[in-house]
């Protein structure tokens, strides 16, 4: 095997030049550039995977290469192999399913080592002020993020196996589909890919009809000093880095073996690469669950919603309404791609085949849907475990006997006293999407479900109403780009600050958010664009309490949003929007009470000081060129309206 030298100064121009080889240059049978392909073959592979593949091989070094086919049998080697090495524990009480406890060092996403690589920092990023340190995504150069694979990958998978991990973000073979190959030296990472997306044999076939696939090259690393802490869970939190370059349809992730940082197909591709290649094919990629909705006359319409982390994201797509006669069914939890159809119709796809949810908080009084989701071949990462061989977290207290011990989520023994959580606050269940009882019948149609409307929201303790609808579609795109929610400060003492993150993106831009403000706007030319809403089930009283009691009482909202698509005259304008009518919403038989005026109330000397905020963060964050002039106009029609209260 050629040493690594040689050939590292052509690691990323190879690319370029491997692109316009044919199979006969490579002469593969089951052997690519002297490293044995243990698992697969080499005949399934186009040769542009085949050329992707050698290169991360001769960067990366590994021992042995392995092709996933994604079947039952591959999986159960997998996840054996992983049992031997300590990463996984069975977990008994279910069916299939096991607990991952990571290096505590790579507990989550890092927004700060993820980068997008263009040529021109402008298209990554809007152009803030010098002097301000702009959050809407960071940039690197081409020469940075070639320096930044050099220092990190060479070598990085010597004695390990390189998985070749062929997988498709949504129905394989959908025309809102696309597909992505993950070369990863995790197992985990393959066992976790094969819930969250489709993956395997037969979407390496359906690249012979269209060779277009998402390049992503994963490693956990091996850091410099060569000491691996937790050899059940190696990582390089020191130099973990997740670089993505538009251009090329290209993720390279190093480091980390958790969650969006190392699941390349669901933040990464879907949402930053996602939303790059949405913009040029003239669709969106978006941070949204999606729902169908029944109403007590059996018509069905299907939403998506926008909200930042910490609002009951999951809990809204699995609802259970209170609301006589309606029904909810789940198509995704997390991300919705959506495009106008032939008849100006916008539909949406889930491009994952599974739920990677919070665990903290999900319980049978808040989320009983996924409760029944959850206890079947299903992968739990750093929740605490249970002695007669089950999980619990934060927000189980009530569904376990007070005779069984608890394991915390770092393998010590567990006391409820001792003042820290047993399960960490980003401990995860990794669940296929058909474990989901209310899953939608239609979630896997690759035609999309037609969308009638988008909600966006926040958790917001003040000024903001239980829900408001836009005035027109520009209004709706303003709406999204001055999304704030309530979250904790990253600093631990100064608590909960209010945090602008428009259309719950702000970490999943793939490009100038600028740009992509334009692109929304650009939508209503395309087709039927759906009414936008915005909804705020956290606002509190004076007395410090919700106003609102949430869960399935959202049902209520969610009927007046229905009602306002079948074009029924339920409300009334207001400064900020159109909010329903004083009898607007169904309110029969609600065991809460509700004060109607003050949850619709919109204070003047709130909405001065939010306007004063959204200037300042568009301000601070972007130029003028970058900001479309429609949304300054609605800016300042907002402002009109606020001071005319
Ligand atoms: O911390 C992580 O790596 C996971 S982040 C995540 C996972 C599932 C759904 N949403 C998110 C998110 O951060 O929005
Ligand atoms: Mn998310």
């Amino acid at each position: 095997m050629p040493e690594f030298h040689e050939n590292i100064q052509t690691f990323v121009p190879i690319y370029e030049k491997k692109r316009n080889q044919s199979p006969t240059d490579f002469g593969l049978t089951n052997h690519i550039r002297g490293v044995i392909v243990t698992n697969g073959t080499t005949n399934d592979l186009i040769p542009e995977v085949k050329s992707f593949i050698e290169e991360a091989v001769l960067l990366c070094q590994p021992d042995d290469i392995h092709i996933c086919d994604g079947s039952e049998r591959e999986n159960r080697l997998l996840l054996k192999k992983l049992q031997e090495n300590g990463t996984i524990l069975p977990l008994p009480k279910y069916e299939n399913c096991w607990l991952a406890r990571t290096n505590p060092r790579d507990v989550a996403r890092v927004e700060s080592k993820t980068f997008i690589c263009t040529e021109r920092k402008e298209d990554a990023v809007p152009t803030h002020k010098l002097f301000e340190t702009g959050n809407l995504g960071n940039w690197i150069s081409p020469d940075d993020m070639n320096m930044a694979i050099r220092l990190r990958f060479p070598n990085c998978m010597k004695g390990r196996t390189m998985y070749v991990i062929p997988y498709s973000m949504g129905p394989v073979g959908s025309p809102l589909s696309k597909i992505g190959i993950e070369i990863t030296d995790s197992a985990y990472v393959v066992t976790s890919m094969r819930i969250m997306t489709r993956m395997g044999k037969p979407v390496l076939d359906s690249l012979r009809n269209n060779s277009e696939f998402v390049k992503c090259l994963h490693s956990v690393g091996s850091p410099a000093n060569g000491v691996i802490e937790m050899e059940s869970w190696p990582c390089d939190p020191e130099r973990t880095i997740i670089l993505h370059k538009p251009s090329e349809n290209l993720i390279v992730s190093y480091g980390s073996g958790y969650g969006g940082n190392s699941l390349l197909g669901k933040k990464c591709f879907a949402l930053r690469i996602g939303s790059t290649i949405a913009k040029r094919e003239g669709w969106l990629a978006e941070h949204m669950l999606i729902m169908g909705i029944t109403n007590p006359k059996g018509e069905k319409k299907y939403i998506t919603a926008a909200f930042p982390s910490a609002c009951g994201k999951t809990n809204l797509a699995m609802m259970t309404p209170t609301l006589p006669g309606y029904k909810i069914e789940c198509v995704g939890d997390d991300i919705a791609w959506m495009k106008f159809d032939s008849e100006g119709v916008l539909r949406a796809i889930n491009p994952e085949n599974g739920f990677f949810g919070v665990a903290p908080g999900t319980s049978n009084s808040t989320n009983p849907i996924a409760m029944q989701s959850i206890f079947k071949n299903t992968i739990f990462t750093n929740v605490a475990s249970t002695s007669d061989g089950g999980v619990y977290w934060e927000g189980m207290e009530n569904e376990i006997d007070e005779n069984i011990d608890i394991t915390d989520w770092l393998g010590k023994k567990w006391n409820k006293n001792s003042g820290k959580p047993a399960a960490h606050p980003n401990s995860r269940f990794c669940t296929p999407a058909s474990n989901c009882p209310i899953i939608d019948s239609a979630w896997e149609d690759p035609k999309g479900v037609p969308i009638s409307a988008i909600l966006f929201g926040g958790r917001r303790p003040a000024g903001v109403p239980l829900v408001y609808e836009a005035n027109n579609w520009t209004h709706g795109v303003f709406i999204g780009a001055c999304m704030r929610s309530e979250a904790t400060a990253a600093a631990e003492h100064q608590g909960k600050v209010i945090m602008h993150d428009p259309f719950a993106m702000r970490p999943f831009f793939g490009y100038n958010f600028g740009h992509y403000l334009s692109h929304w706007l650009s939508m209503e030319k395309r087709g039927k664009v759906p009414k936008i809403f915005h909804v705020n089930w956290f606002r509190k009283g004076s007395d410090g309490k919700f106003m609102w009691p949430g869960y399935g009482e959202n049902s209520r909202v969610l009927d007046w949003i229905v009602r306002r698509i079948d074009g029924e005259e339920c409300y009334r304008d207001s400064a900020i929007g159109r909010i329903p009518t004083i009898n607007g919403l169904n309110l029969n038989n609600l065991e809460y009470n509700v004060n109607i005026s003050e949850i619709f109330s919109i204070p003047k000397d709130f909405w001065i000081e939010e306007i004063k905020n959204i200037q300042k963060y568009f301000h601070n964050q972007m130029s003028a060129d970058d900001l479309p002039y429609e949304i300054f106009d609605q800016l300042n029609a907002l402002s009109r309206r606020v001071e005319a209260l």
